[in-house]
């Protein structure tokens, strides 16, 4: 990375890091009004840009906020903000507010969706805990059920997941397992979880109340070329307690081991083969696909 303050690009023209501000009128502040997508790029390339470009629609769709620009448009200006940046590798955080509006909560009277990309480096986890493990609690907070915010939305509401890391960390976690309101694992608080067990892989259906993780569909997609046998199914804290190997996967994460939930030591407590199997072959795709960014 250089030393230059990062430009960050807002409805279009690119300001530097001091000056980059939207209203304080703008309903994405004033109500967690907005949708936002986390974006990885590797090796000049951005890792799964239309998906998380289709997902960021999907998710303003669902919350009936008309984005005025183009998906092609929206993934020129996540490439053009990593090479204004002269970036290699890191994280973009794209975001789109409702706009700024008046002191109510109609979405109707906010004038015009601001979209803002945000292109840096994030580092979640110490590079150790890729080589020992997180430690994991189940939270007190659960997910959003479908009859209230869908928790497919990626939305600016994410007080819920902050809340569940705070429980997390109180209770001396690294990350904190949340269930859904029947008592089955969802997902953590920015991950999705995958348990395996004899040598089978299984991760919480998408309907449980998980994120439609997009490093989860790789990773998905991986287990299934290496021939390992995987299955979406609902499951328990039973389930993760007595699992061989667990495993998060997320953008910002990437593909992380878990040595330890609610204090029992998971496996052998410390990364499994399978686990380990798939960090090198989740490595090897992000180096070798997605969108260029240079020529
Ligand atoms: N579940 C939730 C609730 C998420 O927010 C994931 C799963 C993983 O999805 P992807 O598509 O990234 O594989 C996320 C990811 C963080 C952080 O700091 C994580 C996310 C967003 C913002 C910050 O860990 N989302």
């Amino acid at each position: 990375m250089s030393d230059q303050p990062l430009q960050v690009l807002i409805d279009g023209s690119f300001y530097s890091e001091a000056d980059a501000k939207i209203s304080v009128f703008d309903h994405g502040l004033l109500y967690g009004d907005g949708v936002f997508e986390g974006i990885r790029f590797y090796n000049d390339r951005v890792f799964r840009l239309d998906e998380h470009i289709d997902r960021l629609y999907d998710s303003a769709k669902a919350i009936h906020l008309e984005i005025k620009i183009s998906r092609e448009e929206m993934a020129d200006q996540v490439v053009r903000t990593i090479a204004e940046n002269k970036l290699h590798d890191g994280y973009v955080r794209l975001v789109v507010t409702r706009g700024a509006g008046g002191l109510g909560l109609n979405p109707y009277l906010c004038e015009t969706p601001s979209v803002i990309v945000i292109a840096s480096t994030i580092s979640l986890y110490p590079a150790e805990k890729y080589e020992k493990g997180l430690i994991l609690a189940t939270c007190a907070t659960r997910r959003p059920t479908h009859d209230s915010l869908s928790p497919l939305v990626k939305s600016l509401n994410y007080l819920s997941n902050v809340m569940a890391k705070v429980e997390a960390i109180a209770s001396g976690a690294e990350e904190g397992v949340m269930l859904n309101t029947a008592g089955y694992v969802a997902e953590c608080t920015g991950d999705n979880i995958f348990v395996v067990k004899n040598g089978k892989i299984s991760t919480p259906t998408v309907p449980s109340g998980s994120l439609d993780g997009i490093t989860r569909r790789a990773v998905i997609e991986l287990a299934e070329e290496a021939g390992y046998e995987l299955s979406e199914v609902q499951m328990s804290r039973y389930d993760l307690y007595t699992a061989d190997e667990l495993f998060l996967t997320g953008t910002a994460a990437e593909v992380v081991p878990v040595a330890e939930y609610d204090k029992r030591v998971i496996g052998a407590g410390e990364p499994g083969p399978v686990t380990k199997d798939l960090i090198s072959r989740f490595r090897a795709l992000v180096q070798s696909s997605g969108t260029p960014i240079y020529g």
